[in-house]
């Protein structure tokens, strides 16, 4: 149930990335404090729920779409890109050839994504150090040459950053937001329009169940 009044914005997210990085379990994490280490790929798209508070002590409901990452979903899960205002780009710290795919996930963005949506790159399973091929260095001169980028490294299974990592890219969606505002954006890309009406409930609620 929710009242006109439980939340000030409404940001839809979205995870991407390899099959296996990790994508469900840290979605699994933040929303629900849980873990569970049977993998169960994620068959298109699943989402979650979950209401945070902002820096600027606002309100947020965020509506976390969670993307399969195989191959044969493409279709289907390039088509939520759109509505989004902020996507993460998750890669596996210990899978060299996940890391190498986040040009292959920001060129997806470019495809399906809508102009100037928030982006966050997060290298999961930083608690596996002996077996990390990805450092933090080597992500941060990768995501400096990608714009900017912020990157976290997190770990579904120990927690480390993973509220965090949503945090920052509800705070970052939040300040695009008004740094459009005050250049007077108008280019009449609607999808990236933050929610601002604060009362609309949801028409889907709950959890989706195939999660991790
Ligand atoms: N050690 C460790 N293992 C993890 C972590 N996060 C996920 N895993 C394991 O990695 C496997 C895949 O995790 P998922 O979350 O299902 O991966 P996914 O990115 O959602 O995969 P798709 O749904 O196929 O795209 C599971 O066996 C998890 O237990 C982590 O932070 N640390
Ligand atoms: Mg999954």
């Amino acid at each position: 149930m929710s009242s006109s009044s439980d939340f000030d914005y409404l940001f839809k997210l979205l995870l991407i990335g390899d099959s296996g990085v990790g994508k469900s379990c840290l979605l699994l994490r933040f929303a629900d404090n849980t873990y569970n280490s049977d993998y169960i790929s994620t068959i298109g798209v699943d989402f979650k729920i979950k209401t945070i508070k902002l820096d600027n002590d606002k309100i947020v409901k965020l509506q976390i779409w969670d993307t399969a990452g195989q191959e044969r979903f493409r279709t289907i899960t390039s088509s939520y890109y759109r509505g989004a205002q902020g996507i993460i780009i998750v890669y596996d710290v210990t899978d060299l050839e996940s890391f190498n795919n986040l040009n292959n996930w920001l060129q997806e963005i470019d495809k399906f994504g809508t102009n100037g949506v928030t982006k966050l790159i997060v290298g999961n399973k930083n608690d596996l150090t002996d077996k990390k091929q990805v450092t933090l260095e080597m992500a941060q001169e990768f995501a400096k040459e990608k714009g900017g980028l912020t990157v976290l490294e997190t770990s579904a299974l120990s927690s480390e950053n993973v509220e965090h990592a949503f945090l920052t890219m509800a705070n970052e969606i939040k300040d695009n937001s008004d740094k459009n505002e005050q250049l007077g954006d108008g280019n009449g890309q609607d999808g990236n329009k933050i929610d601002l009406s604060g009362g609309k409930s949801l028409t889907s609620g709950g959890a989706a169940s195939n999660c991790c």
